[in-house]
């Protein structure tokens, strides 16, 4: 038995990413506007294949790759947390289309979601339904054939700049979990109205209003009432690769941390000399590793094809381990650099900035662990 590692392909295909990420995208980071939709980025992805390669082909059965979106999320995420979120804000947006889209819908957004020219957005929290995600309200009222969507939708990443959005809605009043419909609504609708929301680390997210904004049967994803599972399995296959965002992050401080504390001059030596110091990676280290190998076995549980109660049980590790994990571990670099790492502009004032939301969105902590502990005793 060997020690799990990634293939030579797998290394090839990190080492690539990375390259593109340095080279291609950076720049055009530098060159958009925080905290806003960056459309060039998005289109550079596109041109570079990395669109492509988290949603390889429709005729797999599965439309995604969940070992290739994680090891795509922690290779951007070590270099540019912001092309690491273009990419997995488009991913989010686009799955349930993917997975559950009808073949017009399919056949009208996946070429512009690929090539990085449509941007997509997954619309479910509300004001009053964030973990308690089928507590959703947004009202479906029929209209002849279709329906009329109000209510407003909150803490929308990509809105209110997409242009392509699935829209979890209630079609069944006091029904819950089962009276949740998934609709595809363009961002140009007529109704849909928007603003942007400020966070503590800037990210394109915002709050949605709709105001009768008309829906027809050709514009539901999968069946009416039974779109909150759509929104599941989509969670079930992002949650690995907001580990892996994290883990991405937690690395990249870990790595700033060492290289700091191996020439910083104090006591007489430096300062990975006092055990203190190096104790404290060596925690940073293991924890990174542990958290790394849980994210790839949920990825890999999915691609596998594996009981979907498995899948979302590994999925919840994963994202609540590695989140945990990333959490600790920037922090401890915080602490290791000292007061230069909370200088703005610092990497590490960003990452500790950057680190704290994973831990709340697709799943707080709190609901990864209800899932984890259903499962055990189920
Ligand atoms: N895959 C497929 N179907 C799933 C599923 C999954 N992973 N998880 C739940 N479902 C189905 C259930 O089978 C059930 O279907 P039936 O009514 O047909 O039996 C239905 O969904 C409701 O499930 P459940 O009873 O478990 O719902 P609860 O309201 O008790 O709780 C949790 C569900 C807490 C897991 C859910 O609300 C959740 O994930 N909350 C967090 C939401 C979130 O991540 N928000 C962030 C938005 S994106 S930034």
């Amino acid at each position: 038995m060997t020690a799990f590692a990634l293939t030579e392909g797998q290394q090839q295909f990190v080492a690539h990413v990375r390259a593109v990420a340095v080279d291609e995208l950076r720049p055009v980071v530098d060159a958009g506007e925080e905290g806003h939709v960056n459309r060039e980025l998005l289109k550079a992805m596109g041109t570079h294949g990395l669109l492509a390669r988290l949603f390889p082909s429709a005729s797999t059965g599965r439309p995604a790759a969940a070992m290739d979106l994680c090891l795509m999320r922690e290779a951007l995420a070590t270099v540019s947390t912001e092309a690491e979120t273009a990419l997995a804000l488009q991913g989010l947006g686009s799955y349930p289309f993917l997975l559950s889209g009808n073949d017009a819908v399919i056949d009208t957004w996946r070429p512009a979601v690929v090539s990085g020219d449509a941007v997509a957005a997954f619309a479910l929290s509300e004001p009053d339904a964030g973990s308690d995600a089928a507590a959703l309200q947004l009202e479906a009222r029929p209209d002849g054939d279709g329906w009329l969507l109000h209510g407003e939708k909150m803490w929308i990443s990509n809105a209110p700049e997409a242009d392509i959005y699935v829209v979890f809605a209630r079609t069944t009043p006091d029904a819950r979990a089962r009276g949740v419909t998934a609709f595809a609504v363009a961002g140009d609708a007529a109704g849909l109205g928007g603003e942007h929301l400020d966070l503590i680390s800037p990210h394109p997210v915002g709050r949605l209003t709709f105001e009768g904004v008309r829906v027809g049967p050709a514009d539901v994803l999968g069946e009416v009432d039974r779109g909150f599972t759509i929104a599941m399995r989509t969670l079930d296959l992002f949650r690995p690769s907001v580990g892996a965002f994290a883990i991405g992050m937690a690395q990249a401080a870990l790595d700033t941390a060492i290289a700091y504390t191996k020439q910083r001059k104090a006591f007489g030596g430096v300062l990975s000399d006092q055990q203190a110091v190096s104790h404290k990676l060596a925690d940073m280290a293991t924890r990174i590793e542990a958290s790394r190998l849980l994210v790839y076995s949920a990825a890999g549980a999915y691609d596998a094809g594996a009981d979907p109660a498995e899948i979302t049980r590994r999925s919840a590790m994963a994202k609540l381990d590695a989140t945990e994990t990333a959490q600790f571990v920037v922090d401890a670099a915080v602490q290791l650099v000292g007061a230069r790492a909370l200088q703005r502009g610092h990497p590490l004032e960003h990452l500790y900035r950057e680190v704290r939301a994973p831990r709340i969105y697709e799943g707080a902590s709190e609901i990864q662990r209800t899932i984890i502990g259903r499962s055990l005793t189920r």
